[in-house]
């Protein structure tokens, strides 16, 4: 006969087994859900790999959250979300020096107004296409909500590589730019930014041709040079923003960056603030890259050396394998970071430049964090093994969201028509960086670990989708 305690562990194991079928069947719920969003996405965009990277990675978190907040899946916010409001694709004419007749293609992708006029970087790169701007547009969304400032998204650029031109060439290419592209911005409409190959020679010319067609001085666009409106720590705000993610990521697990090797891939503007931020917490930067290979230093990058690293990519525009001339370290060819031992990983440079086996080489080499200084550097697959291996991993849309919180900033300046002083924009930089952390921790918190994909996802989509339902089917 059994007994009635006896019937304690039959009990367990029925519940136990219980939970768990309902479980499978709330999981095989959203799987099939997602599954049935992303084949829709993909037949309506094909061909557009990255679009749908980005998009994928966002449903994962969204459609499940959706599930359970059904306000939102009635009003189909993440069908609306995948549809830019609007594309505009232009050509773009322009002379070479030799007078060679020079044709290229100008986009901007206004992705989504909701929260705020749309905001977004110009990208100029040679691979410059539809897709790449769709994702970054989509990405951007999310991370300029995340800001909490009054910023949609969007983005834009060209299939024009700046690199090997003249500055003649950058600024009739620019000239050329802007005069289609400024009947489509302005400063409550569109307010474009740098990016990949656009710093501030670029937006310099783009801004002077857009003050003479349009005849207004305004802060249509930011990154501009302090002089004619610029914000203070606008070119350090990415790089130095990511690190202080960093450094509340790790402050999580009572841990800090001094004495830290760190690797960062680029050596552009978001890599050069985050090197500089790294060595003013104590941390040692070990590698930096460029499109052509990695130098390995490891006796430290230090002020001094990275002074010269960034008067070679901004002023001389020159190419990194030359550091090894000047200071005593390898040189990579054609190797990324990933394969040097560290302690924090930063790829700073483009998307998908870390694949799986880049992470599994960090992982076996103990890396401890990642914070993606770039758009979507990491792939999926890279993300899921440090998930898997337990790295903290911070994802662009909120570590690096700091450029685009200063460009807000400089857009707020611009409108009181006066200039913060450095402490108080690198203060409110700080803020908005540890709001977006604890952001991540609200939304993105698992039993004793933290998804910060997730975390940044369901944070950065709530504000849009409620602006989006107050506002209508728009
Ligand atoms: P820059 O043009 O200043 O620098 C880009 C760096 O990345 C360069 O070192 C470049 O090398 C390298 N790089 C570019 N493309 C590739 C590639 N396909 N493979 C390997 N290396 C590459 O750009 P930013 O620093 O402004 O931007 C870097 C990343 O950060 C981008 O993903 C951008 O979207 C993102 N970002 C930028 C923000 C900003 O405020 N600027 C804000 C938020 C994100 P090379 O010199 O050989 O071209
Ligand atoms: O990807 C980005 O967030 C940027 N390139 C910065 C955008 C901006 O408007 O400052």
């Amino acid at each position: 006969m059994i007994k009635g305690n006896q019937l304690v562990p039959f009990f367990y194991t029925f519940a136990e087994s219980f939970l768990t079928l309902i479980q499978i069947l709330f999981m095989s719920k959203h799987q099939s859900e997602i599954n049935a969003f992303l084949k829709k996405v993909e037949e309506r965009n094909s061909g557009e790999p990255e679009f749908l990277q980005a998009v994928r990675e966002v449903a994962e978190s969204i459609i499940p959250f959706t599930l359970e907040n059904p306000q939102y899946r009635d009003a189909r916010i993440l069908e609306r979300m995948v549809e830019p409001e609007r594309v505009v694709m232009f050509r773009v004419p322009w002379l070479s020096d030799n007078g060679e007749f020079m044709i290229n293609r100008g986009f901007r992708v206004q992705m989504n107004s909701a929260i705020g006029p749309y905001k977004g970087g110009l990208r100029f790169r040679d691979t410059v296409n539809l897709g790449i701007l769709k994702f970054l547009a989509f990405e951007q969304v999310f991370k300029n909500s995340l800001t909490s400032l009054p910023m949609g998204g969007g983005k834009g650029g060209s299939d024009f590589d700046p690199k090997g031109k003249s500055d003649l060439e950058v600024m009739r290419f620019c000239q050329s730019f802007m005069t289609e592209l400024f009947r489509h911005i302005g400063p409550d409409v569109d307010i474009p930014a740098g990016d990949i190959g656009v710093g501030a020679r670029e937006v310099g010319f783009l801004f002077g041709q857009y003050k003479r067609l349009s005849n207004e001085f305004s802060g249509v666009l930011t990154g501009k040079g302090v002089q004619y409106g610029g914000s203070l720590i606008r070119p350090e705000a990415t790089g130095y923003g990511c690190v202080y993610f960093v450094k509340e990521m790790l402050g999580v697990r009572k841990m800090a960056i001094k004495g830290k090797k760190t690797v960062i891939s680029g050596s552009g503007n978001v890599a050069q603030f985050a090197a500089e931020k790294i060595i003013q917490l104590g941390g040692k930067v070990i590698a930096m890259s460029d499109s052509d290979g990695t130098i390995y230093d490891p006796a430290g990058i230090d002020d001094r050396k990275l002074d010269w690293i960034m008067d070679l990519k901004n002023n001389k525009r020159g190419r990194l394998a030359e550091y090894v001339k000047r200071y005593k370290a390898d040189y990579l060819d054609g190797v990324k970071p990933w394969e040097v031992k560290c302690d924090i990983a930063l790829p700073c440079a483009t998307q998908n430049e870390l694949d799986a086996k880049d992470a599994q080489k960090l992982v076996e080499n103990g890396c401890i964090a990642v914070a993606e200084g770039a758009n979507m550097p990491c792939t999926h697959d890279a993300v899921e093994l440090f998930h898997k291996h337990d790295v903290m991993f911070a994802p662009g849309k909120a570590s690096n969201a700091g450029g685009v919180a200063v460009s807000g900033l400089e857009m707020s300046q611009n409108s009181l028509r006066l200039s913060w002083s450095r402490e108080e924009v690198d203060l409110r930089l700080h803020d908005i960086m540890k709001n977006i952390h604890a952001t991540c921790i609200r939304y993105g918190k698992e039993n004793d670990s933290i998804n910060y994909v997730k975390g940044a996802n369901i944070g950065g989509f709530i504000k849009v989708a409620d602006a989006m339902i107050a506002q209508g089917h728009v």
